[in-house]
């Protein structure tokens, strides 16, 4: 719903621009994936992995300047060398500004948890892939477990003045769980990355009942768009016989607890995305295009995705073969450029996905290929960030066609890295599509005929449309970005803690002196986006 301009001045209002955004209270994140990771190098010694983008790299410096505490899943080699006893270590490294704090998953809860419940049974519900559901009855109890988990040592580092801020469908029952354990002041929110799915699809969650009670124990729940609001109230009022649904707020009650449900669409860090690709020169994109044997003058564009079932990375394929049959003029004349990045192997749908992509590129290339034309460069390697902004800056579009998806990044970094103008192909089912609006070329990607005319559409349009476009929607890009959303969420964060307040007769509200936000420390006591 859109933030109610007529609510308390903002704590984003006093910021200056460019200025780390502030949470509203000593922040402790929850998320599978933790922002460092210790590895031993190739000479035995440790070395960490730094986050590179995302919310990851966006939240870093935000709970470095709380003072706050960041627990996660310490899923590498040498985490445990590094951190104390209690699983905690000071980052970032050389900054030690927060507290990092481990939680350590033998390898049956890894299985149980994550490629169990979360990545069998909620993502394929979220995305209504029901006939993908994969439920092995253990993989519910290690989900609890591992939540249980979660919620011990979120609590251990949660008092009065934390604002709990946990992320995404792997913690779906840790809010009501932490929301018993910690004082009424302390305040519990998260942001659900994923669709919010039907309610005809949600049935099949097992005990999800106990999955939307578990969400209810926050003070806030945050959703990317306002579709996905719409279909959690309409499992909460199906499922939870007691709670008490308000439309026109999106508030809902239950017990002596309140829910607040939002919609902040997530945006990308656009600035960083725009410098990196103004500091890439043509050599670079040259080098790219001699690697993956790319024609020197031919039109190009570009498809980046994790391989998961729900981007339509074969219906995309489909649409492809669909326009060099039909629009023979591109044969020869035009590339895509396939980058698909291995994501959750161990899962079979997974490594199903991967085998038809590669073997439709291939029967693609067969059907259309010639001695000095490859249609379609498929690739799984893994592209530095500067590669990246190469790929987006210099493609002449981007195709973007997921069957469900709760915003998408890639479409807004494209966008960002776009400087010299491009277009962008973007399906009506993803998230990004409705908040960037009429500007981006629509697809169904079920409707191959209209989806591959939108391709020619978008690749032979005049450059005056083309620029015309990018440019609104670079403003749209810039104007929402990462920096933008985390403002969002803190206002409504803050709104929770200040209608808090006001029930529980005057808890110190933000930006008061009694607030500790401005006093980092270390060991002070804090997908995402899923980046495998
Ligand atoms: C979930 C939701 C929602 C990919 N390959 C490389 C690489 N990437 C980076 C992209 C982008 C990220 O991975 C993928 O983000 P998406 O948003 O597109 O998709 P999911 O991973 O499914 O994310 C999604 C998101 O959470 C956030 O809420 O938007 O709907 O499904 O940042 O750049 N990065 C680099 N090299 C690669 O080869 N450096």
């Amino acid at each position: 719903m859109a933030p109610d301009e007529a609510t308390a001045r903002s704590e984003s209002e006093d910021r200056e621009d460019g200025e780390t955004p502030r949470a509203p209270g000593r922040l402790v994140v929850a998320s599978n994936r933790q922002p460092y990771r210790h590895e031993y190098g190739e000479d035995g010694g440790i070395e960490v992995d730094a986050p590179t983008g995302g919310l990851t790299a966006g939240l870093d410096p935000v709970v470095s300047s709380s003072g706050g505490t960041w627990i996660a899943w310490g899923d590498g080699e040498a985490d445990r060398e590094v951190a104390d006893d209690e699983g905690r270590v000071a980052v970032p490294p050389g900054e030690e500004s927060y507290t990092l704090q481990r939680v350590w998953l033998p390898e049956a809860a890894v299985e149980g948890y994550y490629y169990g419940f979360s990545n069998r049974v909620l993502w394929p519900i979220c995305h209504e892939f029901v006939d993908l559901i994969d439920h092995r009855p253990e993989d519910r109890d290690w989900y609890r477990h591992v939540n249980r988990e979660f919620a011990d040592a979120i609590v251990d580092h949660a008092d009065e003045e934390s604002v709990v801020w946990l992320q995404d469908y792997h913690l779906g029952l840790a809010p009501a769980m932490v929301s018993e354990a910690v004082p009424p002041e302390t305040t519990v929110a998260q942001f659900w990355h994923i669709p919010w799915p039907r309610a005809g699809a949600f049935r099949a969650v097992p005990d999800g009942r106990e999955l939307l009670e578990g969400l209810l124990g926050n003070d806030l729940l945050g959703f990317h768009v306002e579709s996905y609001v719409a279909t959690f109230l309409d499992c909460v009022e199906e499922f939870v016989p007691g709670a008490s649904v308000d439309r026109e707020t999106a508030i809902v009650g239950h017990g002596d607890g309140e829910t607040r449900v939002v919609a902040t669409p997530m945006g990308v860090d656009a600035e960083s995305y725009d410098e990196r690709s103004r500091a890439v020169d043509r050599s670079q994109w040259e080098r790219l295009k001699e690697r993956y044997d790319l024609p020197t003058e031919a039109t190009v564009a570009v498809g980046v995705d994790r391989l998961d079932y729900t981007k339509g990375i074969p219906e995309r394929l489909a649409a492809i073969e669909e326009l060099l049959a039909e629009y023979p003029r591109w044969r020869g004349e035009f590339t895509f450029v396939q980058k698909g990045t291995p994501s959750r192997t161990d899962i079979p749908a997974y490594r199903d996905l991967g085998e038809r992509v590669r073997s439709e590129v291939a029967r693609i290339n067969d059907r259309f290929g010639t001695d000095d034309w490859r249609p379609i460069v498929y690739t799984e390697e893994f592209f530095s960030q500067e590669e990246l902004c190469a790929l987006y800056r210099y493609a002449d579009a981007m195709i973007v066609s997921p069957l469900l998806d709760g915003m998408n990044l890639v479409s807004q970094e494209y966008v960002a890295a776009s400087v010299d103008g491009g277009a962008l192909v973007l399906s009506e089912r993803a998230g990004a599509t409705e908040v960037l609006g009429e500007d981006v070329y629509t697809i169904d990607p079920a409707a191959t005929d209209s989806f591959a005319a939108t391709i020619d559409e978008a690749l032979s349009a005049p450059e005056a449309e083309r620029t015309a476009r990018m440019d609104r929607l670079r403003e749209h890009v810039f104007d929402h970005d990462l920096e933008w959303w985390m403002d969002r969420q803190f206002d409504e964060i803050a709104r929770c803690r200040n209608d808090g307040a006001d029930r529980d007769g005057g808890r110190p509200g933000p930006g008061s002196e009694t607030d500790s936000a401005a006093e980092p420390g270390p060991f002070s006591d804090s997908p995402l986006s899923d980046p495998e």
